[in-house]
């Protein structure tokens, strides 16, 4: 059955980075709306904003003080109206960040169950007696040590998956699941289009909380572990979806990032928990742990190839998977999934090819679509991210020295993708008249958007070409619906495949290296989309140079 988001391009929003309209040095909704007719120009549809509620920003707003109010820094509630005013006029959707695996430690249930542990709002958080003096279990957050935080003048504990600030929420409790969904349908009520909902796959908790065998020298255990083993999960999100989703036909994306295998159809098959879930695949290629980057390994084009061919066939006949290169939580695409010294606008564009003509919903995080890269940091107190500072320590404590730690912090580090974006090349990039919250990327005179508006040969007129593809009356059918199939996977560095549809057939072929290649190809075909000015194709013979892409549609 089709879906009115089948067809949609969404664009991630990192608020506080985007557009600065009163000189505070951070991003604010004014600044959203100001600079909508340049995201209705690029071809978006769906903004998703990441959260901009109430928050101490510990966590830059996954830590929400309060759902039910618009954090003063971005604007006010009116603000949000007027977006939601502006965008519809627009035809464009707006969906919001749904946290609610935790809250801020600033949040009104969490201030009351610390002053009173044992009593109606101790249940709204996972509350535990230490074993002796120690934590209940030794499970280790996301962010680095234990998962529990000891209450002052207790043996009591409380749970937090992530920062000590973000205590986990007790969705074993009905009253606390009634308190989020109303919430919820309140903001749908609104006029929101639905929800990113974050890190929802660790609602569930294995409430026995076992020890598991230690993997690292802290004595303690990733809490995935759990998480890999822990049933019950399915009830709660079949529940959270018809409580509350289900009743707007609001489109709703997870980020889920251990879905088992074989069970993706639960999560966005016909009756799915979600509309859809982040592909990240691409983004855990050649890492062992999330959040221990000192692990991570390099990666070849071949193995990049593969992961995005398994996941896309993956999704066939069950459901549309939201595509990502980057987002706000990972290095620039361009700086990751580019090889070193081959970065440029050329390859850019072959890798934007990736983003739009895979089968599913692509989401564009901000400032990709002008080609934004990694920054560079030169001392580790310049770094704004609680992981990144969290990495660097832990990088340190095993055994890595300060050069190389701050190396790896500088390929990794969230506070890549969350540097201010880049509008044009005066004071701050355009972003703001202020001083800018994080560092400004020195490369913005080069890399900006001004720049690339007029020029039809930028990374973003590449990016407006193929989002007006897939927009197209001749080949949305093809694009948004078409099946998926690889081709020419004998050659190395090469990725191709084809998009079949009712009645088109396209072609996509990236010659994704720094030297030519050359296919053997006996199809007539017509060129739809090329990031050179020309193709050689002579004697049945493709000859590909670096990094050329190209969208071909088979005669
Ligand atoms: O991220 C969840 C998540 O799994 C992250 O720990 C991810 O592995 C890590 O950021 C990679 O470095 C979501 C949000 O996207 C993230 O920004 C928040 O910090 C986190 O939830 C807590 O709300
Ligand atoms: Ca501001």
């Amino acid at each position: 059955m089709k879906k009115w988001w089948h067809d949609k391009v969404a664009y991630q929003i990192y608020p506080k980075s985007f557009y600065d309209t009163n000189g505070d040095g951070i991003g604010d909704l004014k600044g959203i709306i100001n600079k909508l007719d340049y995201l209705k120009e690029l071809g978006i549809d769906i903004i998703w904003l990441s959260p901009i509620y109430c928050s101490p920003m510990v966590d830059q707003g996954y830590d929400i003080s309060d759902y039910y109010n618009i954090d003063p820094s971005f604007g006010t509630m009116d603000d949000m109206e007027t977006l939601l005013k502006e965008t519809k006029k627009r035809n464009m959707y707006v969906i919001m960040d749904l946290v609610v695996n935790h809250c801020s430690d600033k949040h009104e249930w969490f201030r009351k169950a610390l002053e009173d542990p044992d009593g109606e709002y101790g249940e709204y958080f996972y509350i535990r007696e230490g074993k002796g003096n120690k934590p209940p279990c030794n499970w280790r957050s996301y962010f680095g040590g234990s998962v529990w935080k000891k209450i002052p003048n207790t043996n009591k504990y409380y749970f937090h998956a992530f920062a000590k600030e973000q205590p986990d929420l007790n969705w074993e409790n009905p009253k606390v699941k009634e308190e989020i969904y109303k919430m919820i349908n309140w903001w749908l009520d609104k006029g929101l289009a639905g929800f990113r909902i974050d890190a929802i796959i660790n609602i569930k908790k294995d409430l026995s909380f076992q020890d598991f065998e230690a993997d690292g020298d802290d004595g303690l255990c990733d809490m995935s572990k759990m998480l890999e083993k822990v049933i019950g999960i399915g009830d709660m999100l079949k529940e959270l979806k018809e409580e509350t989703f289900d009743k707007y036909d609001a489109f709703t994306v997870g980020e889920v990032f251990n879905a088992k295998e074989g069970e993706l159809y639960k999560f966005i098959g016909k009756d799915g928990y979600f509309s859809s879930i982040f592909d990240f695949d691409m983004e855990v290629l050649g890492q062992e742990q999330s959040n221990r980057w000192y692990l991570n390994k390099d990666f070849t084009t071949n193995q990049l190839r593969d992961v995005i061919f398994k996941s896309q066939i993956e999704a066939l006949g069950i459901g549309f998977k939201a595509n990502i290169i980057e987002n706000h939580d990972e290095p620039r695409g361009a700086s990751r999934y580019i090889m070193d010294g081959e970065c440029n606008d050329i390859s850019k564009k072959a890798l934007a090819i990736i983003e739009v003509m895979r089968r599913g919903i692509p989401f564009i995080y901000q400032g990709q679509e002008i080609g934004m890269t990694n920054n560079k940091v030169d001392c580790i107190d310049k770094f704004n991210d609680i992981s990144t500072i969290e990495n660097y320590d832990r990088a340190i404590r095993e055994g890595f020295s300060k050069e190389e730690a701050l190396r790896l912090v500088n390929k990794f580090s969230r506070d890549n993708a969350r540097t201010p974006f880049q509008w044009d090349n005066s004071i701050n990039a355009g972003f703001t008249k202020g001083t800018p919250w994080l560092q400004v990327n020195e490369n913005y005179k080069e890399i900006n958007a001004k720049l690339q508006i007029d020029d039809k040969d930028s990374v973003l007129s590449f990016y407006k070409k193929l989002i007006n593809l897939r927009k197209s009356n001749e080949y949305k059918e093809v694009v948004v619906y078409g099946e998926f199939i690889p081709d020419l996977e004998v050659y190395d560095n090469v990725i191709a495949f084809y998009r079949k549809g009712a009645n088109k057939c396209l072609m996509v072929i990236i010659n994704y290296q720094n030297k030519e290649q050359i296919i053997n190809f006996n199809k007539t075909y017509k060129i739809l989309i090329n990031n050179y000015k020309d193709l050689k194709f002579v004697n049945n013979e493709l000859m590909l140079k670096p990094y050329q892409g190209i969208i071909i549609e088979i005669l």
